[in-house]
C-alpha cells in the first residue's frame, strides 16, 4: 500500500512502498550515471551519509544525521566535506520527485541504497529524521583527520559512542571509492574493486607491503607491488595498534563476519542522535535491492 494524505493535517504520510520507490529511483540513477569516477556515484553517496552522521557528539546530543545541516555553507564548506556537493547534486532530482522525504532521511536512504547496490549487506532502514536549520550546523573538526593516528581515531569515534571493534568495522567502507587531490589532497583508491563492498581493505592492509609515497602531496602510503593503491595514516593505525589489529585479522579472514558487523555498525552510525517516534517507526524497513 502506498502512502496517503493524513486526514487531520493533509500532510503526505509515506508507507514502506513509498520508500521503496525512492530506493528504486536512486538505484536507477546509479545505473544510468556510470561515467563518474570508477563508474559509480555509490562511494560518494556512502561518504555523504557517513559525514552527515559522523558529526554526532554523545555528550551534547548535537550533530548526527537528524538535520542534514551540511546543506548550509558553514558545514558544507568544512574541509572534510569537500567534494560531497557531487553527492548532494546527484540526489537533487530525487528530492524534486519525492518532495515529502526530508533531506536527512534521503541522504541515509541513499547511503543504504548505494551499499546494497554495490553488493554489500542488507541494511535495515528507519525513516523519521527531520531537517534542521542553519543554526544546527556543527562546528568544524568533528570528523576524523586522515593525517593522524590511533589516539585521534579513538577520540573522534568514542565521542560518537563507538568502541574499537566498531571503529575497525566502519573503516572497511574504504573498500569503496577513492581519494581525490582536489578534495582531501590525497590520491587513489584503497582496493582494486572500489565499487563493490568486500573485505579487501583488510586483506590488503595485512598482505601488501606499504611504503610512504614519494610525492609533494600529503603523507600517504602506496602498495609496493603496483603503486596504484593507497592507505591513509589513519588506515595504517589499524594495523600498528594491537587492539585494532585483532579485528583487522578477523575481518580479513571472514567476509561473512565483516558483512554482519558492518551492517550492524552502519545502522548504528546512521541512527546516531535520531529521536525515532516510539509509536510509529519502531520496525525497520528492508529495502529490496534491484539485482
Ligand atoms: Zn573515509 N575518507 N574516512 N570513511 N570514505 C575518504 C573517502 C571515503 C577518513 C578519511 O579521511 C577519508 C570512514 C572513515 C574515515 C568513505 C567512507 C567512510 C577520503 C578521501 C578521506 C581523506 C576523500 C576524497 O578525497 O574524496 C578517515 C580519516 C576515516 C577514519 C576512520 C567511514 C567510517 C566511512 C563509512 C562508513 C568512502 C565511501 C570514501 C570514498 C568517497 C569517494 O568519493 O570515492
Amino acid at each position: 500500500l502506498s502512502g496517503s494524505a493524513s486526514e487531520t493535517t493533509g500532510v503526505f504520510v509515506p508507507k514502506q512502498e513509498d520508500y521503496q520507490k525512492v530506493y528504486d529511483d536512486i538505484a536507477a540513477l546509479l545505473q544510468e550515471k556510470d561515467d563518474y569516477d570508477d563508474g559509480s556515484y555509490g562511494p560518494v553517496l556512502v561518504r555523504l551519509a557517513w559525514h552527515a552522521s559522523g558529526t554526532y557528539d554523545k555528550e551534547t546530543g548535537t550533530g548526527g544525521s537528524n538535520g542534514a545541516t551540511m546543506r548550509f555553507a558553514p558545514e558544507g564548506d568544512h574541509g572534510a566535506n569537500a567534494g560531497l556537493v557531487a553527492a548532494r547534486d546527484f540526489l537533487a532530482p530525487v528530492k524534486a520527485k519525492f518532495p515529502w522525504i526530508t533531506y536527512s532521511d534521503l541522504w541515509i536512504l541513499a547511503g543504504i541504497c548505494a551499499i546494497q547496490e554495490m553488493q554489500g549487506p542488507t541494511i535495515p532502514y528507519r525513516p523519521g529524521r527531520m531537517d534542521k536549520d542553519i543554526a544546527a550546523c556543527t562546528p568544524d573538526g568533528r570528523l576524523p583527520d586522515a593525517s593522524q593516528g590511533n589516539k585521534h581515531l579513538r577520540g573522534i569515534f568514542y565521542r560518537m559512542g563507538f568502541n574499537d571493534q566498531e571503529i575497525v568495522a566502519l573503516s572497511g567502507a574504504h573498500a569503496l571509492g577513492r581519494c581525490h587531490t582536489d578534495r582531501s589532497g590525497f590520491d587513489g583508491p584503497w582496493t582494486f574493486s572500489p565499487t563493490v563492498v568486500t573485505n579487501e581493505y583488510y586483506k590488503l592492509l595485512l598482505n601488501e607491503k606499504w611504503n610512504w609515497k614519494k610525492w609533494n602531496g600529503p603523507k600517504q602510503y602506496e602498495d609496493k607491488s603496483t603503486k596504484t593503491l593507497m592507505m591513509l595514516p589513519t588506515d595504517m593505525a589499524l594495523v600498528s595498534d594491537k587492539a585494532f589489529k585483532q579485528w583487522v585479522d578477523k575481518y580479513a579472514k571472514d567476509e561473512g563476519l565483516f558483512f554482519k558487523d558492518f551492517a550492524a555498525v552502519i545502522t548504528k552510525l546512521f541512527e546516531l542522535g535520531v529521536p525515532f517516534d516510539e509509536t510509529t517507526q519502531q520496525t525497520p524497513i528492508i529495502l529490496k535491492p534491484t539485482a
